[in-house]
């Protein structure tokens, strides 16, 4: 595999700015590309040559496959870096590229492929020995076999959509009279959410911990694991607050862990950094639960613990580059905590507060990062996720990491949008959670008493939410009436052309 010159970031926001930040320092150039809404977003600012690719909705833009194959390749790009989210974990996308003639700078479509089908990971995982949730390893065939299979296992039980994942369409079923009922929901929100209704079961884990093992694997057959990274800390499946370590992991935990991962992502013919996800109980029971291909939102929490930069890794790897570490180089230091600041009011049911930044003044000093997709005078759109930052600081142990997010959290400044700050701070402060004591329902337990808000706002948060799921269906109609993904080559050539804002970053 040839040296990469020129990487095409196909995302935006601050995990745009991370793939140019880690480009920049190899000495690779940068194409940007951007929505409608995006043209001063601070990617586009900061990559060498951007390029416009549609309207706003994702669909006509960030997840247009030809569209960015295109403009890849009219730019000269000789790789595609997808970021997360949008077409990080679309198998005919990295198809696409590499029929193309362009480095995918993430896994093997094959790898992706499997990985998606969650029951495909779910074999894996035995044939490999690892532990796993009681359940199927192949989707439920019939109501009949779905009851055989819970009584098996035992209630309660979770029905998951097989092409699902993150926590998309799961049902809890507690007994054997609201199992038909279940099914048929989840059936039908995995039809609608991923156009496949398969389901499969497993038994119900109480309480557990969310830990992922985050690996890099080279296309030399090596794979080496950094360590776990701690994500208990979630609501409605979106994380707020990740650390490294996990303050209920030890090193013997660690290392089963971690082999475990490598065994997974080996057998899987993983290339690429990806992560491992597992559910951990209170006897420290680990459970493999999926596996994420993709660099994920959190990896700085590992990359500060370790001192390795993933971007580097996953470009050298895509390189063809064996990796210059074996497991014993490894080593981890201090401890790192992630806070995710979004334009959310958390005292107005979360809703989403797009709007352009007045004001904005990042915490910085000692052991701070801010990795932002923001600054003064950007806007926030309302099409796409609403995070603004990542705050990641380090501390030599968990006391020093927590003292220090308490201060940065105190120091970063954002006006004109309404941000997640404040419910952080008061998190981090929760004794529960200055104590280490985590789990994937603390957050529920205390966000009511943490983000007093009148009843009013929740019936404005239902509003919002079907003018939302409107909006959506709306555009999807239009869409489909419209431009097909597969032939927006009838889109304006300003799509493919268009120009960049004439404010310069680099010097290139
Ligand atoms: C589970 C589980 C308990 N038991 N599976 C959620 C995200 C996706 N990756 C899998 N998830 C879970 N799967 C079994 N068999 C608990 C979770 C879970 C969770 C569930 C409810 C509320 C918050 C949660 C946060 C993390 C994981």
């Amino acid at each position: 595999m040839p040296a990469i010159r020129k990487v095409l970031v196909a995302n935006r926001g601050e995990i745009a700015v991370r793939v140019i930040r880690g480009c920049r320092e190899q000495g690779i150039a940068t194409v940007a590309v951007y929505s409608e809404v995006d043209r001063e977003a601070l990617h586009v600012l900061m990559a060498d040559e951007a390029y416009l690719i549609g309207p706003p909705a994702p669909a006509e833009s960030y997840l247009s496959i030809d569209t960015l194959v295109r403009v890849a390749k009219a730019a000269g790009a000789d790789a595609v870096h997808p970021g997360y989210g949008f077409l990080a974990e679309n198998a005919a996308f990295a198809e696409a590229c590499a029929a193309a003639g362009l480095t995918f700078i993430g896994p093997p479509a094959s790898a992706i492929r499997a990985m998606g089908d969650k029951t495909a990971a779910r074999r894996i995982a035995r044939e490999m020995q690892v532990p796993m949730v009681p359940g199927t390893v192949e989707p439920v065939r019939n109501d009949d076999d779905a009851r055989r299979v819970a009584r098996e296992v035992g209630y309660p039980v979770m029905i998951k959509a097989a092409m699902g994942g993150g926590g998309k369409g799961m049902r809890l079923v507690r007994s054997d009279g609201e199992l038909d009922a279940s099914l048929r929901m989840a059936r039908a929100e995995a039809t609608s959410a991923f156009g496949d209704g398969s389901v499969y079961l497993e038994r119900y884990v109480e309480e557990p911990r969310h830990i992922e093992v985050q690996i890099l694997a080279d296309a030399h057959g090596h794979v080496i694991h950094l360590g776990e990274r701690e994500c208990s800390i979630q609501r409605r499946h979106q994380k707020l607050i990740e650390e490294c370590p996990s303050p209920f992991v030890d090193a013997s935990l660690r290392q089963k862990l971690g082999e475990a991962a490598c065994r997974i992502a080996g057998a899987a013919g993983y290339v690429n950094a990806g992560t491992v996800e597992f559910l951990v109980d209170g006897e420290r029971n680990f459970f493999f639960l999926e596996m994420n291909t993709r660099l994920q939102v959190e990896h700085p929490v590992t990359e500060m613990v370790t001192g390795l930069d993933l971007v580097r890794a996953q470009l050298s790897i895509a390189e063809g580059v064996p990796l210059e570490l074996g497991q014993a180089d490894v080593t981890w230091r201090g401890w790192a905590l992630e806070c995710r600041i979004n334009a959310e009011d958390p005292f107005a049911g979360w809703l989403p507060s797009p709007g352009t930044i007045s004001g904005l003044r990042p915490a910085a000093g000692p052991w701070v990062r801010d990795d932002s997709g923001a600054y003064e005078g950007a806007s926030i759109p309302r099409y796409y996720d609403t995070l603004i930052a990542k705050l990641i600081v380090w501390g030599e142990d968990r006391a020093a990491a927590i003292t220090r997010m308490t201060r940065a959290l105190g120091e970063y400044k954002v006006t004109g949008v309404r941000t997640t700050i404040p419910v952080l701070a008061r998190i981090i402060a929760h004794p529960d959670f200055q104590a280490g004591r985590l789990s994937t329902q603390l957050l529920e337990r205390i966000l009511p008493a943490l983000t007093p808000s009148s009843g009013r706002y929740e019936d404005v948060a239902i509003i919002a939410a079907v003018l939302a799921e409107h909006d959506r269906l709306r555009v999807a109609a239009a869409h489909g009436a419209t431009v097909s993904p597969s032939a927006s080559s009838g889109a304006p050539s300003a799509w493919r052309m268009g120009l960049r804002p004439g404010w310069r970053a680099g010097s290139r």
